[in-house]
């Protein structure tokens, strides 16, 4: 097979890169490792910037999302023994979020690519690209045992943390920052209807996060101790927990009902650079990773692809000039994110080693946040999502 961009990964970010591109006249294939029913059971995030939303639309994948997903403005912070602190976005940053989960916005895209018929090949097996420092790059993959090549310009990494396409960049070539905090968060998904707003509570028991899905979905998260097995948290002992971490009055809103998922997430910082290496591009979890406090993951991954697809489409034409900055670009996004999801971690989180002088300076920095204009603003901004570069 002979395609202009071969792309690895067909998660959110490759999916929306092959999108994307094919609109804009450049042919693709996907190559996917796992079974699509298997991608599509994975539950993730679900809050969108409104720049994604309108990347999403723009790729012509809004129409499930503008009728379902739920337009909000105000994030809460429960903070335990004051009252409840809510920040309106749209007035702090002039635009709302969107509440609108990952797994749907992964079923449209594989509804608009089969429409389309885009190639998504899947349970491709043994993914490599090959000679991403010369002219003409190849994958080479396996699919029910035969051994299959495809010829192309360009190769997209988009295989999220684990995947194959980072460890191609030479080690003399890649830098990596990581930073590891010492807990996770146990999610749990029930067909129950949410809170009015997305709530992030600060307590002493730990972290816990309210969300939402749909009017009967949603989404609740607690910190855990990163050795937590999901066995040991049935149903009843969650809520009990969750409950526990919210003031009174909120926590008794909280519509408890059985659990149709529960998984824990590690947290953690990590952004590999340059996120280009010859013809290898890099883009979403494949070149970083951000605790999901912000929840900035799936936001960048969008704003990867938005620049990525950009560069690509672009060079086609003949006007080369984005594929050379796209790694500097995607970068200061991704870093600005890494900073404020990493901030907010820090200030909401119960860390094991924490001393009263860290307490206090929290409590300090909240009281901020609660007085300042300035504050709000800066918080809604990045909340909301920085725009992007032209
Ligand atoms: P994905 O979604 O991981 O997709 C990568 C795809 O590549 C495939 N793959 C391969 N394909 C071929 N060959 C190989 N060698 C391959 N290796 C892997 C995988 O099967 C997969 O289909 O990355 P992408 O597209 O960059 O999208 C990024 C987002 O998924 C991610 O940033 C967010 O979901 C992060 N994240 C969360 N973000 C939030 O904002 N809020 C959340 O609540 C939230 N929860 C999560 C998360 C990420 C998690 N991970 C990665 C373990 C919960 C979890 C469990
Ligand atoms: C979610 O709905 O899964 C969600 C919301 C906000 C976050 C992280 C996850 O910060």
């Amino acid at each position: 097979m002979r395609v202009q961009v071969g792309i690895i990964g067909g998660g959110p970010a490759g999916l929306l890169l092959s999108q994307i591109l094919h609109r804009g006249g450049v042919d693709n294939v996907v190559l996917e490792a796992r079974s699509r029913a298997y991608v599509l059971a994975r539950i993730r995030a679900g809050v969108l910037e409104w720049g994604s939303v309108e990347v999403l639309r723009g790729a012509g994948v809004g129409e499930r999302m503008d009728r379902e997903g739920h337009v909000h403005d105000s994030i809460g912070i429960a903070w335990s023994g004051r009252e409840l602190f809510l920040i309106d976005t749209n007035q702090y940053a002039g635009r709302p979020m969107m509440a609108y989960g990952q797994t749907n916005i992964t079923e449209d895209l594989y509804a608009a690519r089969d429409a389309m018929g885009g190639v998504v090949i899947d349970e491709a097996e043994d993914v490599r690209p090959q000679d991403i420092d010369g002219e003409r790059p190849y994958l080479t993959y396996r699919k029910g045992g035969e051994l299959r090549r495809v010829d192309c310009d360009f190769i997209a990494g988009c295989d999220g943390f684990h995947g194959v396409s980072r460890g191609c960049i030479p080690g003399s070539v890649l830098h990596s920052v990581e930073k590891v905090y010492p807990f996770g968060w146990l999610g749990v998904l029930s067909e129950t209807p949410p809170l009015d707003e997305i709530i992030y509570a600060r307590h002493a028991r730990g972290f816990a996060l309210a969300s939402q899905r749909n009017p009967m979905l949603s989404r609740y998260y607690i910190q855990c101790p990163l050795d937590t097995k999901i066995e040991d948290w049935p149903d009843d002992k969650f809520w009990a927990e969750l409950k526990a971490r919210f003031p009174p009055e909120i926590a008794k809103r909280i519509v408890t009902g059985p659990s149709i998922e529960k998984s824990i997430a590690p947290l953690r910082s990590f952004v590999a650079e340059p996120m280009r290496h010859g013809r290898l591009f890099l883009a979403g979890d494949a070149a970083h990773i951000v605790p999901p406090t912000g929840a900035k993951g799936l936001n960048l991954a969008i704003s990867d692809v938005f620049y990525l697809s950009r560069a690509l489409i672009e060079h086609y034409k003949g006007k080369g000039r984005y594929l050379e900055s796209y790694s500097d670009m995607a970068l200061r996004r991704v870093w600005s994110a890494a900073r404020f999801s990493w901030w907010l971690t820090m200030l909401l989180h119960r860390f094991p080693d924490q001393t009263e002088f860290d307490e206090r300076a929290r409590e300090s920095e909240l009281d901020y946040l609660s007085r300042s204009e300035h504050a709000k603003r800066s918080l809604c901004e990045q909340y909301a999502g920085l725009p992007f570069e032209n």
